[in-house]
């Protein structure tokens, strides 16, 4: 027995013991008592003084923020401070900044959700501080599996759990103060929301862009519905690992292929990341080629009435197809095959069924197949070929049908190989090296052994691109095939055998199961009450189970009908709720078309790149469809898309142990998941070089990893916690300063100390210190002399800086201008208010409610949220400036700004136009200037002005 155990250690005292036989302790904090083990049993325990202890020091508070933030928050909620009002002045310029937004799981928020939140809560303030209106709401994606489960397990409605996920995170997005116009709040389960995600579907079904089909589905008879290939994973179920099928069965589907050029080609004009518009790409596939008709023969030799069509890319090849390989799903197989290879043929069917697309078509996957006991004729060679069944070519995609060239595809080839199928290359590569026997050449060249006298075809010669015009002009004409664009992309399958989801607004006639629509006004179809939520295990939705709703009548005709019982897949919610956020209660319309016009599209969409592909495809599928309709006035949804980086766990240090507890350098072997490892705390590490070692023993090197934040690992951060311990501005700040903002990054407890040490210096700066007894001291230090030349250099560079850097989304370098700031204004005597309160209004967008209570503290009675953002002077943003001293008999009375290189006369010149200088100068008989060009000048005066101008 090898169990591998995981000890979460918890916030009280408590020890356990657990029989296992090897242990690892992946974090080791301080007040962590004992863990060892003996006789295959693991004892541990925590001592919960030495804990409290712990927390205390920890919470070092370098500034009031647990008075202040609540107070902020409320300040905010009372006096509506960023509601966008319905009516509003569409004159001014407008930002739409959206999050994408969360299912609310039972687990709560993680310090992922707080990274895109805070980037996008930085941008909307920012914007709003520079007059634009903005748009930054929040909703919730609240149909889905685990509410589904959960209610399975226990029986509660998904709707109680959802509604309480739901509030727990409001209450924790709200206590990191992100500027959300709450009054927008959506959800995807009310029916004043789902009614028009009922209403786009009608729309869909109306325009025939949704009908009903008989397709494979992955079956899983364990959960008892179809899961979507996502779910699926090496052919389990995501959930739960059951066994997942492909089964054919009736369902809806939405014909997204009927958009698949728009989608690609409107990808062009899209500030997207390039991966992202790549991965869209490659989805939806787009591929030229050709069908070819390959005529079936009889076992005379004698061409039946039957022909197999295929689709290549390669048709410049076709004198090459040696062979036919069709799909086990392809529906024309069954009059193929022959009487002595069709139980052969039905196996292999029955096998081919419990793979995933995926696997049937990896290249590494060793080839199957079975010969259909037929053949066919190739229509340029005239020979005859055999046709194979194999699972390597896919039902769904192009005919299900290939011409397999084994010389020039590699797949071809390795299946020819193991079937000894002859082999025939018809490409000759123009680099005469390229082995053609070992290996398939794939690439360009001459072709040869192409020409027939009874098909007419000859293409010897030809390069391969004009061998396929001419192919395919041949096949036109001689009606053996035409030229075909094909894609990857498939329609949509848009329904689940689920309880959880928006009911799907259409009836089936009794007897004649006709499919009608339901008329608009009875939208919303609303889901009705059940106490059994499990799936009914033959397929039929949880739904079938409520009679009484399931049995109505057909609207217009009173004739007798049932319910569709499956309903709409979770990313139906998440297509469109960017367009209900502009008017989130418009009963009437989906949206009203002013309000669209002036909102679409959204400037900034962020969120995982988790959601590159399918989401932002269906999203941008249904907002075509809605352009169509007039609904809408923008081609394309989402003008901007960011990804945020991952956050990965704290990077965590391990030592091998020997069996006699002597520690292992990790470069010293490489089977080091052999041997016990033991997490060493971070204190007790140092870097040598590129590698992590052990302080006390520097030739011990250790594993040093961050894994992504998961329960089991116990590496997880609760928002809350931090939030608690050092306030939301410490980890809005935080977060934004790991790095840079799209990069993946480990979670670091020490960065939040540094963060909030910068936070607390600031508060010092402008507020005051902080007395013994650990009480604050009120008042400021702020005062309204003119500030100094150097003040104003040092102001603007910053505010240049940090209004760059927040536009280019690079939050980190903003903070650290602000850092910079800080530790300069440390050094100055006076800290004069036009040069504190522009900061104030730059840190504001990151640390909102420190920076409202300095504001507060400076004498303002309103929030600053609307405040102008300072704009930078170009006067002094020149690098080529320096600040000079200005002595006065050797005496430092004030500096200068001057140009790098300036003249003794230049710098004279500046002194005298100096206010606070000038009084030292003006009208005074000057004995001699020393001039150190770039260090210092110093004006010896006459002795008697000096006394006359101190007097
Ligand atoms: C003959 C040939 C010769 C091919 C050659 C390739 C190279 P894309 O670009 O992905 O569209 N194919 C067609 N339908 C298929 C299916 N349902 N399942 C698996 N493979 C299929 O690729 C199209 C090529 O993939 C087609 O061109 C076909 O093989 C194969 F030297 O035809 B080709």
């Amino acid at each position: 027995m090898n169990t591998q155990i995981h000890i979460q250690f918890l916030p009280q005292s408590f020890s356990f013991q657990k029989q296992c036989t090897s242990f690892t302790v992946v974090k080791r904090p301080s007040w962590f008592n004992s863990c060892s083990s003996s006789g295959g049993i693991v004892r541990c325990s925590v001592n919960e003084i030495e804990e409290q202890k712990q927390k205390q020091q920890v919470v070092k508070r370098a500034y009031p923020f647990h008075e202040i933030e609540p107070k902020w928050q409320s300040y905010w909620q009372n006096n509506r401070t960023f509601r966008t009002p319905d009516e509003i002045d569409t004159s001014k310029p407008k930002f739409y900044v959206l999050d994408m937004f969360p299912y609310p799981s039972g687990a709560g928020l993680h310090v992922g959700h707080p990274l895109g939140y805070t980037a996008t809560d930085i941008l909307a303030r920012l914007k709003r501080m520079q007059g634009y209106n903005v748009l930054h709401p929040m909703g919730w994606d609240a149909f889905g599996l685990p509410a589904e489960q959960y209610a399975i397990e226990t029986g509660t409605h998904p709707k109680i759990t959802t509604l309480r996920n739901i509030n727990r995170f409001r209450t924790q997005l709200k206590s990191l103060g992100f500027s959300y116009d709450w009054n927008r709040e959506i959800s995807t389960i009310e029916p004043a929301y789902y009614k028009w995600t009922q209403w786009i579907f009608l729309q869909l079904l109306k325009r025939g862009l949704a009908y009903q089909a008989e397709v494979p589905v992955n079956w899983c008879p364990a959960l008892g519905t179809v899961l979507a290939n996502e779910e699926v994973v090496d052919g389990v179920s995501e959930r739960g690992d059951h066994p997942v099928i492909r089964k054919p069965m009736r369902q809806w589907m939405l014909k997204i292929t009927e958009y698949a050029d728009r989608l690609l080609d409107d990808l062009d004009d899209l500030d997207w990341p390039e991966s992202v518009k790549e991965m869209q790409r490659n989805w939806i596939g787009r591929s030229e080629g050709a069908e070819m008709d390959f005529r079936v023969l009889d076992s005379d030799g004698q061409e039946r009435d039957i022909k197999i069509t295929v689709y290549t890319t390669r048709p410049d090849t076709i004198f090459g197809a040696t062979y036919l390989v069709v799909a086990p799903e392809h529906p024309l197989l069954s009059s193929l095959v022959s009487t002595t290879q069709s139980q052969n043929v039905e196996e292999y069917k029955n096998l081919a069924s419990r793979k995933s697309d995926l696997e049937r078509t990896e290249l590494q996957k060793e080839k199957t197949g079975v010969f259909s006991g037929c053949y066919a004729r190739n229509p340029a060679s005239g020979e005859a070929i055999p046709i194979w069944v194999a699972d390597y070519v896919l039902g769904s995609y192009g005919t299900g049908a290939i011409m397999a060239v084994p010389a020039h595809d590699t797949r071809d080839h390795e299946f020819a190989l193991k079937f000894d199928i002859s082999i025939h290359s018809v490409v000759m590569p123009d680099d005469e090296s390229s082995s053609q026997s070992e290996k398939a050449y794939s690439g360009e060249g001459l072709i040869v052994n192409s020409s027939n006298l009874i098909s007419g075809l000859d293409i010897n010669g030809l390069s391969c691109q004009e061998a396929t015009s001419k192919v395919i002009e041949w096949a036109e004409k001689t009606g053996n095939g035409k030229k075909k664009v094909n894609y990857k992309l498939r329609d949509w399958l848009f329904a689940r055998q689920r309880y959880w989801g928006e009911p799907i607004p259409v009836v089936f006639l009794d007897g004649t199961g006709e499919t009608v629509p339901l008329h608009e006004a009875e939208l919303p179809l609303t889901l009705p009450e059940l106490d059994d939520f499990t799936p009914t295990g033959t397929g039929e939705p949880p739904l079938s189970k409520v009679v009484s709703w399931v049995q109505t009548t057909e609207h217009s005709s009173g004739k007798p009908a049932r319910r569709e019982t499956s309903t709409m897949p979770q990313w139906a919610g998440s297509c469109w709720y960017y367009l209900r956020f502009m008017d989130p209660k418009n009963s009437k319309e989906l949206v009203d078309r002013t309000k669209e016009r002036y909102w679409s599209p959204v400037d900034v969409y962020v969120g995982g790149a988790e959601h590159a592909v399918l989401h932002l495809l269906y999203a941008r599928f249904w907002h075509k469809v809605l352009y169509d309709i007039g609904v809408v006035s923008t081609k394309e949804p989402f003008k901007c898309v960011i990804n945020q980086g991952i956050i990965l766990g704290e990077v965590q240090y391990m030592v091998c142990k020997d069996v006699d507890g002597s520690y292992i350098s990790a470069d010293s072997t490489d089977t080091l998941g052999e041997y016990e490892q033991e997490s060493i705390p971070e204190e007790k590490v140092m870097k040598s070089g590129d590698f992590f070692v052990m302080k006390d023993n520097p030739n011990i090197r250790l594993i040093a990893r961050a894994h992504k934040m998961s329960k089991s690992r116990g590496n997880v951060v609760n928002p809350d916690d931090v939030v608690t311990e050092c306030g939301a501005d410490s980890l809005r700040l935080y977060e934004m300063f790991m790095g840079p903002f799209r990069d993946s990054k480990t979670w670091n407890t020490s960065g939040i100390e540094g963060v909030h040490r910068f936070l607390g210096r600031t508060w010092r700066l402008i507020v005051g210190s902080s007395l013994p007894d650990g009480t604050f001291k009120g008042g400021t230090v702020v005062n309204d002399d003119e500030p100094t030349l150097e003040q104003l250099c040092t102001l603007h560079k910053c505010i240049a800086k940090v209004t760059e850097e927040i536009e280019g989304t690079r939050f980190n370098t903003g903070i650290s201008a602000m850092m910079e700031f800080i530790n300069a204004a440390y050094k100055w005597e006076k800290h004069p208010r036009k040069i504190i309160e522009p900061f104030i209004l730059l840190l504001a967008p990151y640390a909102p409610h420190m920076s409202e209570e300095l504001w507060f503290r400076l004498g303002h009675s309103n929030s600053l949220a609307y405040e102008s953002f300072p704009k930078a002077n170009p006067d002094y943003l020149k690098d080529s400036t320096i600040v000079l001293p200005i002595q006065i008999n050797g005496k430092t009375r004030g500096t200068i700004q001057v140009e790098e290189g300036c003249s003794e006369e230049e710098a004279f010149k500046l002194a005298s136009l100096d206010e606070k200088l000038s009084k030292f100068l003006d009208g005074k008989s000057i004995k001699k200037r020393i001039y150190v060009p770039g260090r210092i000048l110093n004006v010896i005066m006459d002795r008697q002005n000096i006394k006359a101008s101190v007097r």
